[in-house]
């Protein structure tokens, strides 16, 4: 394992690249975790090993406000993760030991990997959007963000939630996005998992989300919650099987 940091206009954006056992060059999946996630979450770590082992170089990336990554949590916008995964992907690129390029992320990640299909379509190979929150910004739209109420039209300052707090520009931001335009965009394949029982983004936008790709697969697991904790085994399966059917 590699760890290192990617600029992105300016922060810093802690990374771990992992290479499956003897390879050096080849296919390189970015992966990226959730809202209050980190790289080394459980399962960022599972879907990481899955990669590897079938033969997938890794990169996972903190984005801007999580884990060792520059910015505050308090001031991260997905305008912001989209300038951080393209970075990413500027620096990928210019990787000679890179011959494909897959995305990945979970949750919040998994709406920037929707985005990020579509901006960058001609530059992945497959996507891989896990439990994908692509909701959120009809959720900024409608007032109402995991849980915490507040008056679309006019943005409070601060957001507080259970354990986090956000400024307004997070729901700005947020109310501008249509992921549909994007989902539109994407004609390459895509792998979507999405547990049945998941809390926080509930299953019913996986299963949109693949219905609206053009070559989408939906992998459901079944009585799963948002972040893999019951079933992980049958995530890195569909990680495993999806990778070498290609
Ligand atoms: C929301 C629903 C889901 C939200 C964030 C999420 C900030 C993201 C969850 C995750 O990334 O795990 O309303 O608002």
């Amino acid at each position: 394992m590699k760890e290192f940091y990617i600029d992105s206009d300016g922060t810093k954006l802690h990374a771990k690249l992992d290479y499956p056992e003897g390879i050096e060059k080849g296919p390189l999946c970015i992966l990226i975790h959730g809202f209050t996630g980190w790289l080394d979450e459980d399962h960022i770590i599972a879907v990481q090993k899955a990669m590897n082992e079938v033969g997938i170089i890794v990169l996972r990336v903190d984005m801007y406000g999580h884990g060792l990554s520059g910015g505050e949590f308090k001031h991260h916008t997905l305008y912001k993760w989209v300038t951080n995964a393209l970075s990413v992907m500027e620096y990928v690129k210019g990787l000679d030991f890179v011959t494909d390029i897959y995305l990945c992320g979970h949750s919040q990640g998994g709406l920037l990997t929707m985005l990020i299909g579509g901006m960058c379509a001609d530059d992945l190979k497959a996507i891989i959007p896990l439990s994908p929150a692509w909701m959120i910004p009809e959720d900024a739209r409608r007032g109402e963000l995991l849980g915490a109420t507040f008056d679309p039209a006019h943005i409070p300052d601060m957001l507080k939630g259970w354990d986090w707090e956000l400024s307004g520009d997070y729901i700005r931001v947020a109310q501008t996005i249509h992921p549909e335009d994007e989902i539109a965009r994407y004609k390459g394949p895509v792998l979507i998992i999405h547990g049945d029982e998941d809390e926080a983004v509930p299953y019913f936008y996986g299963k949109k989300a693949a219905e609206l790709y053009k070559n989408a697969k939906l992998v459901t697991v079944y009585g799963e919650d948002h972040c893999y904790t019951r079933h992980i085994d049958k995530v890195t399966e569909a990680v495993k099987e999806f990778f070498l059917q290609k």
